[in-house]
């Protein structure tokens, strides 16, 4: 480690009495990165503060010595932005992990950054209560990171995105203050509403300190259809015919590649007789025989129509875990190669226009390579995974998937749509902000930036 590297730990480990900065090289490794492959983590240290005033006293030092922090939660992001690769100091908040209170009046439970999501969904559940953010990291993903992103997850389609749950957030700003935003009121008409600033700013303005969270009631006995079809425009079909009879909670798409990838990761069966080239997974409330049967009604119909080559519904809990698997498993199933992502939204009305230019597009630049899609028709939201060729090296990888990205971008601005839905800009995007985000905003962005973050210490390099 070098001399400037060394300075820095010593000068936090000074700074904070009793906290806990680690040099040790594998935990460089680990803690400073995330999913993401594409930069070396090379972090000076990683601090493990135990409260809100160490974090504060950490953060008051870091500002004073101009040492960049990098905030860590669960180090499942996709787009670099907890990846420290330039001798910044990590602040994971592996060691914050209480839960604080849970009102069961107001229906919030008030946890710190680093509670796992899934801690959060079974507390929930423990008290009769439902969180409804979900997604398949959230074995690993801390609460402290989904707001920094605003993750999204299967079920935006009802719920919304971790924005919409977010009651109260307490957050250390660069200058070691503690902002308490809203705490927890449903109404508060007094001005700027800052939780929402620090929600998806990715680490940069603030560090999320703790959270309350808001909790609804549990969904009642639901199913899931899996099905096949042969084309986009049928699928919006189907969508616009389930939606606007049957109540739904998820509509997820993934193509033929990805079912190809996700049976071989998983070990899975194939999921219907017929092979079809687009498959969609639809949750649904399906508390009596009634919602049932005009589910097989709708599927019927939809078969008449010939939007359907084929399709299986649900008949336990065990078989909706099963269905699911096909869906939340091709993430995994695709990360050893590794994949260049792309999470982009459009409006759902735009769904298959996008995705027809899109196979022209990549029909026409990288006829080479394998585009793997799936994603969130419900939100308009696609992830399009360009798997690495094992015969090709990452870095002239990646500078090809670069120039796929900029007809990627071109395109997904053209037609209105942005090139992060849920996964955030980080580092990884950040070259590209300018194609989605006007001038006078990305100014606006960093007027902020220079409001909460003074001294320029949080996050250097992602987002802006
Ligand atoms: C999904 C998870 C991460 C990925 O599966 O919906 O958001 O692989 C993704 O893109
Ligand atoms: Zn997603």
């Amino acid at each position: 480690m070098n001399g400037k590297n060394q300075k820095a730990a010593a000068a936090l480990q000074r700074a904070c009495a009793g906290l806990k900065v680690v040099t040790e090289p594998s935990v460089l490794e680990s803690h400073g990165r995330d999913w993401t492959r594409f930069r070396a983590p090379r972090p000076a240290a990683v601090a493990f503060p135990e409260s809100v005033s160490q974090v504060q006293q950490l953060v008051a030092a870091a500002a004073a010595a101009e040492i960049a922090l990098v905030p860590s939660g669960g180090r499942t992001g996709l787009s670099g932005g907890a990846v420290a690769a330039d001798g910044e100091v990590v602040v994971s908040f592996d060691r914050m992990r209480r839960v604080l209170d849970f009102n069961r009046v107001d229906r919030t439970l008030t946890v710190e950054a680093g509670v796992v999501t899934a801690t959060v969904q079974e507390r929930a559940a423990a008290e009769g209560l439902y969180y409804p953010v979900s997604f398949a990291a959230e074995g690993s993903s801390q609460i402290g990171g989904n707001i920094a992103t605003n993750a999204g997850g299967i079920r935006v389609l009802r719920y919304g995105l971790t924005r919409d749950q977010v009651a109260g957030l307490k957050v250390v700003t660069g200058r070691g203050e503690v902002l308490e935003c809203n705490r927890g009121l449903i109404k508060n008409a007094s001005g700027y509403d800052l939780r929402h600033l620090f929600t998806g700013s990715e680490g940069t303005l603030g560090l999320i300190v703790e959270a309350t969270l808001r909790l609804t009631d549990p969904p009642p006995p639901s199913k899931v259809l899996l099905l096949g079809v042969d084309s986009m425009d049928a699928l919006m079909k189907v969508f616009a015919t389930l939606r606007a009879r049957l109540d739904l909670s998820a509509f997820e798409f993934f193509t033929d590649r990805a079912l190809h990838h996700v049976r071989v990761g998983q070990g899975l069966p194939p999921p219907l007789d017929a092979s079809c080239p687009l498959y969609v997974i639809v949750e649904l409330d399906c508390p009596t025989e009634w919602q049932e049967e005009a589910a097989m009604d709708c599927f019927e119909s939809c078969a008449e129509r010939g939007w359907l080559l084929d399709g299986v519904i649900s008949q336990s809990d065990r078989q909706i875990a099963e269905l699911w698997r096909y869906r939340e498993g091709i993430s995994e199933s695709i990360s050893h190669f590794p994949p260049y992502k792309n999470d982009l939204s459009v409006t759902v009305s735009r769904v298959p226009e996008f995705l027809r230019r899109m196979d022209r597009l990549i029909g026409e630049i990288c006829p080479e390579f394998e585009v793997v899609w799936y994603g969130h028709i419900g939100d308009g939201n696609l992830h399009m995974n360009i798997l690495k060729p094992a015969d090709l090296g990452l870095e002239t990888f990646e500078s090809r998937c670069h120039e796929i990205s900029e007809r990627t971008y071109a395109l997904t601005r053209d037609i209105g749509g942005s090139i992060s839905a849920e996964h955030g800009i980080g580092l990884l995007k950040q070259p590209w902000l300018d194609r989605v985000r006007s001038a006078e905003e990305i100014g606006f962005m960093r007027g902020i930036k220079q409001v909460f973050d003074p001294a320029g210490i949080f996050n250097p390099g992602k987002l802006l």
